[in-house]
């Protein structure tokens, strides 16, 4: 059986478990914590990282990488778009909002969540304005262009729907939402991503386990 190394909560482990749900593939979750230094865990991981993905023989380390994998040795239900612009697209999607938008995105929730909870450390408000009043608007810009008024990315919906909305998640779990003014096509979006039974069902599993909501 597949093994899922990680835990609830993470924007790059959700999109494994929920494309796993989605696929109908029974999986094992091993309880993962970032930032442990594990050495036990790097010898599969050597970033220490999560998630990772252990299928049979195959070891795979990185959000995108794992997907793809899913993707291709599991085809059914399509999770990505098969034209080759349209799957470049989703790719380059995945990445921007894996990196750039979850840097800040997520900064936020590790400021105003993780700090105080794991590390008892008070969150850095200054930087956190730094984020939400400059640095995170102009990939928001960015990110409403892309999407439409109605329905996900490339229609039905998709991992790339999924990869634009994780690290909002995470987001709000700190209390920052976007707005809807401003960014109407990306807060309908999330809206539409989050009333997905699968991505409900482990949202709320994060619920649970956060305590909270
Ligand atoms: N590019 C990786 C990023 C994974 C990642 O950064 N995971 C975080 C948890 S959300 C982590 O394990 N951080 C621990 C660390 O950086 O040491 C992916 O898509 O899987």
């Amino acid at each position: 059986m597949i093994k899922v190394y990680g835990v609830h909560g993470s924007p790059f482990v959700r999109k494994v478990y929920i494309m796993l749900g989605l696929k109908g593939i029974s999986f094992e979750m091993v309880q993962q914590r970032p930032f442990a230094n594990d050495p036990e865990y790097k010898m599969i991981n050597p970033l220490g990282k999560v998630p990772t993905l252990v299928d049979g023989e195959l070891t795979l380390c990185d959000s995108k990488v794992i997907c793809r994998y899913i993707e291709n040795a599991y085809p059914e239900p399509r999770l990505y778009p098969e034209d080759p612009a349209e799957r470049a697209k989703a790719d380059w999607l995945e990445e921007f909002s894996g990196t750039s938008v979850t840097e800040l995105a997520t900064g936020i929730f590790f400021q105003r969540f993780m700090r105080p909870r794991v590390f008892k450390q008070e969150p850095d408000e200054k930087f956190i304005s730094e984020i939400i009043t400059n640095r995170l608007p102009p990939l928001l810009a960015y990110l409403e262009g892309h999407i439409p008024q109605e329905g996900f990315v490339f229609g039905d919906f998709t991992m790339t729907d999924l990869a634009i909305v994780s690290p909002f998640i995470n987001a709000s779990y700190a209390g920052y939402e976007v707005d809807p003014e401003s960014w109407p096509r990306l807060a309908g979006l999330i809206n539409r991503v989050k009333a997905n039974p699968e991505v409900a069902a482990v949202l709320a599993e994060e619920a649970r386990m956060f305590g909270a909501r």
